[in-house]
C-alpha cells in the first residue's frame, strides 16, 4: 500500500528572517547587552520579571509591526500540508506565528507562543493582551494568579514531546529549516529521524553545525530553497 509520505519539518527562526524577526544568532544572541540564555529563564523571570516582560513586549512589537509578514517559505510549508494532510507535522522552535497567518494549521509550538500568556497557577493559555505586565491577574482563577509569558524558558520541559517523538518514529522524511541546532531537545530530532529510518533534509542559509549528521543539506534562503523543495 503506498501511502504518502510521512513528513516531519522543524523551523527555528531563520524561517522568519526574511520576514523581518531577527535571529538569536543575530547580534550574537545577545539583547540589551544580556545573553538570551540568561533573559529566557523561570530564573530572570522571578528575579527581575519587568525585564522578561520588556524582553517579549518589544519582540511582540516587532511581530505586529506591519511589515513583519509571512514569506515564501512559511507559505510552502503551508502547501505541503494541505498537500500531505496528517501525514504532514510542523514543528517550531519559533513563537512567531507567522506559520499559521501563512495558512499552516498542523503546528506545535514546542518552545510555546509569544501571542499568549500563561496563569502560573493553572497553567492555562489566554490570548495576549497588551496591557498585560507583571502584576496582572489571571483571568482563571480565585484568588487570582500571575501571568507570565507562554514561553518554554530554558531548563523548562517544550512542550507536546511525546507527540513530536511519536511523529519522528514514524517518518519517511525529516527536513530541518532555518535552525542552528544548538538547542535541545529540538537539536535531538534529526538524529531520532535516522534512528527511525527518516530521510534527512537540512534548509538552511549556511551549513549548521549539524549539517553532517543529515543526509542532504542545502544552503540558501529558506524563501528560495524550501519553495523549490516542496515544489
Ligand atoms: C530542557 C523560547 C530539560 C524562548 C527557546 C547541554 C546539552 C543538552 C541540553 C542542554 C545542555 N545545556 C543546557 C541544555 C538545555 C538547554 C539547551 O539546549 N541549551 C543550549 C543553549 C545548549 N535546553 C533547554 O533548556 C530546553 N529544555 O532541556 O529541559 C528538562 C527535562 C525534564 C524536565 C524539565 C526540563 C528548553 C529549550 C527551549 C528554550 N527556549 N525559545 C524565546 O524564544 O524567547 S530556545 C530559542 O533559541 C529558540 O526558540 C530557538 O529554539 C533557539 C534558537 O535557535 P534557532 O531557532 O536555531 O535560531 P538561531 O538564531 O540559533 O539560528 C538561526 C539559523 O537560521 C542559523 O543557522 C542561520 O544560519 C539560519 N538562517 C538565518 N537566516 C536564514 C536562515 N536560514 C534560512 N534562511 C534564512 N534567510
Amino acid at each position: 500500500m503506498n501511502h504518502k509520505p510521512r513528513v516531519v519539518v522543524l523551523t527555528g527562526a531563520g524561517i522568519s528572517a526574511e520576514s523581518g524577526l531577527k535571529t538569536f544568532r543575530d547580534n550574537d544572541g545577545l539583547w540589551e547587552q544580556h545573553r538570551v540564555e540568561d533573559v529566557a529563564t523561570p530564573e530572570a523571570f522571578a528575579a527581575n520579571p519587568d525585564l522578561v516582560y520588556r524582553f517579549y513586549n518589544q519582540r511582540r512589537e516587532q511581530l505586529q509591526m506591519p511589515e513583519v509578514v509571512p514569506n515564501a517559505a512559511h507559505r510552502a510549508l503551508a502547501r505541503l500540508e494541505r498537500a500531505l494532510g496528517d501525514s504532514f507535522l510542523l514543528v517550531t522552535q519559533n513563537v512567531d506565528d507567522l506559520h499559521e497567518r501563512a495558512g499552516s494549521n498542523r503546528v506545535v509550538h514546542m518552545h510555546g507562543r509569544l501571542l499568549s500568556a500563561r496563569c502560573c497557577t493553572s497553567g492555562l493559555s489566554h490570548t495576549w493582551n497588551s496591557g498585560f505586565d507583571a502584576l496582572t491577574p489571571c483571568p482563571c482563577c480565585s484568588p487570582s494568579g500571575q501571568l507570565r509569558p507562554d514561553i518554554v524558558w530554558f531548563g523548562e520541559m517544550p512542550l507536546q514531546m511525546d507527540r513530536i517523538i511519536l511523529a519522528l518514529s514514524r517518518a519517511d522524511l525529516f527536513i530541518a529549516i532555518g535552525t542552528s541546532g544548538q538547542v535541545y531537545p529540538a537539536a535531538g530530532f534529526v538524529q531520532m529521524a535516522a534512528d527511525s529510518g527518516a530521510r534527512s533534509v537540512e534548509l538552511n542559509l549556511q551549513p549548521s553545525d549539524q549539517c553532517g549528521m543529515f543526509d542532504e543539506s542545502q544552503q540558501g534562503p529558506a524563501s528560495a530553497t524550501v519553495p523549490a523543495f516542496v515544489e
